[in-house]
């Protein structure tokens, strides 16, 4: 096992290692931005080291600052969150010449999923059930039309080096492929340096189904079940839970048994999810993220695991510590985002924390970095904290949410806390009938004239 881990990030996700170090007897070094300077990681770890200005392509994303910090604090492995160089396959490459170990998977596995049609021919070739579309790239305006026909209208231009929702064009029909296709390519371009495309069928009304998966790097690998993951505005996720409100135990034991298979075939370490679209009673993959997720804690909560814990396990060569017979969902977990951001339009809101309390109680978890007098900088993503509650079954689990926010208090900035207030007010979030455009339509009609 490790002496020493360097976590390369910041924030919560930060907090969040050094606290799976500190139960197992590991020495936490924390990286931090001269603006991170005060945060809660760098009171909270053993040790901390600046790594340059405010800036994260000068600070949390220099390979040379990162490398060079675990060499003067002796740290043999890195932690990377999620974000920032979680999902770097140079990174991870960099690291192997210097002898340090990435808490995470191979560069040859970021670098699989990280090329969406690779990704997805790998995982179609596993046997997972995929979105149907193009066979590959589709180089020239002709294959879309010929794909977009084969396939029928309507079809979706994704790129091959996207992800997350950039890039994406809709053409509802063929009168529009040829805008869609040509946009899509020139975007791709920008966004990536890689113009190359892909073409999928248009599931109209999915809900976003992700499944966690875990493997030893040695053939062996185990699902946790999924993650409804579609109330999203702008690609964002809002909220999370788990398990899905209409996944069927007969659902779950059958993608999550191809899914296990799958990244036990290919040798998977560590953890991973499975991204599926899922409409009609029916799976259709479409992504796989080669990290620890934002939404991790409703999966720990259900089953009662500490993923962090087992990435740090496998990372070392040591087994992971359950089997799927070990596996079992117990009760309801939901998981709230909690950003510095301003309704209705969202805008980044930083500023100083003037008082911050923490609800607690039975089956609620609150995963923070924050504290009273706090500054929140204005160079990184906007979000403060997690709120998970957990319950016997999905209604224990919403009310306790509704007393959980009650008791929050952020005060100094705006934060997206009376958004969860008015969602568990509507029908469709309480008996869990929504799906991945749900949300984009209920805050144009609550949120734009309020
Ligand atoms: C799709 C789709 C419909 N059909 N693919 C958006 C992010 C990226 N991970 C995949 N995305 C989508 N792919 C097909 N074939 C609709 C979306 C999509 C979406 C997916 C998940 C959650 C929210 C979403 C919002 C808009 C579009």
């Amino acid at each position: 096992m490790f002496d020493k881990i360097l976590i390369a990030n910041r924030g919560e996700i930060a907090l969040r290692v050094v606290r799976a170090c500190r139960e197992m007897g590991i020495a936490s070094v924390a990286v931090h931005s001269t603006v991170d300077a005060d945060a809660m990681h760098v009171r909270m770890a053993d040790e901390a080291i600046c790594i340059g200005p405010p800036s994260s392509a000068l600070s949390y994303l220099s390979f040379p600052a990162i490398i060079s910090a675990c060499e003067i604090t002796g740290a043999q492995a890195i932690h990377p969150g999620y974000g920032f160089l979680s999902e770097n396959a140079a990174f991870v490459q960099a690291l192997e010449d210097h002898e340090l170990t990435f808490i995470g998977p191979t560069a040859e596995h970021i670098r699989m999923m990280g090329d969406k049609i690779t990704a997805k021919d790998t995982m179609k070739a596993l046997g997972v059930p995929c979105v149907p579309g193009s066979d590959g790239g589709v180089p020239t305006l002709e294959d879309a039309r010929r794909v977009a026909e084969e396939i029928g209208y309507p079809v979706i231009i994704k790129a091959t080096a996207g992800g997350g929702g950039r890039g994406m064009k809709v053409a509802k029909s063929a009168a529009e492929i040829e805008r869609a296709f040509q946009t899509a390519r020139s975007e791709s371009k920008a966004a990536f340096g890689n113009d190359e495309v892909y073409i999928e069928k248009y599931l109209t009304t999915p809900r976003h189904i992700e499944i966690q998966v875990f493997g030893d790097g040695k053939g062996k690998a185990v699902h946790l079940a999924e993650r409804d993951c579609s109330l999203q505005r702008r690609h964002q996720k809002v909220l999370e839970e788990a398990p899905g409100p209409v996944i069927t135990p007969e659902l779950r034991d059958r993608i999550g048994k191809v899914c296990a298979d799958a990244v036990a075939k290919i040798n998977y370490i560590g953890a991973g999810t499975i991204e599926f679209l899922f409409e009609n009673d029916e799976f259709y993959f479409i992504e796989m993220n080669t990290r620890l997720q934002v939404e991790h804690p409703v999966t720990e909560a259900i089953f009662g695991v500490d993923l962090v814990r087992e990435q740090i396990r496998v990372a070392a060569g040591l087994p992971m510590s359950f089997g799927q017979e070990d596996l079992s969902i117990r009760g309801h977990a939901i998981e709230v985002r909690i950003n510095a951001e301003r309704l209705p339009n969202f805008s980044p809101c930083p500023g100083t924390i003037t008082q911050y309390h923490a609800p607690g109680g039975l089956g609620v978890r609150m995963d923070s970095a924050l504290y009273d007098g706090y500054r929140i900088p204005s160079n990184y993503d906007s979000l403060i904290a997690k709120l998970i509650v957990h319950g016997r079954d999905r209604p224990e689990a919403l009310s306790r949410l509704a007393r959980a926010l009650g008791e929050l208090i952020v005060d100094g900035v705006d934060t997206t806390i009376p958004l969860f207030h008015a969602l568990l007010q509507e029908p469709a979030i309480l008996s869990g009938d929504y799906n991945i455009h749900w949300l984009e339509h209920w805050l144009e009609q609550n949120l734009q004239q309020a």
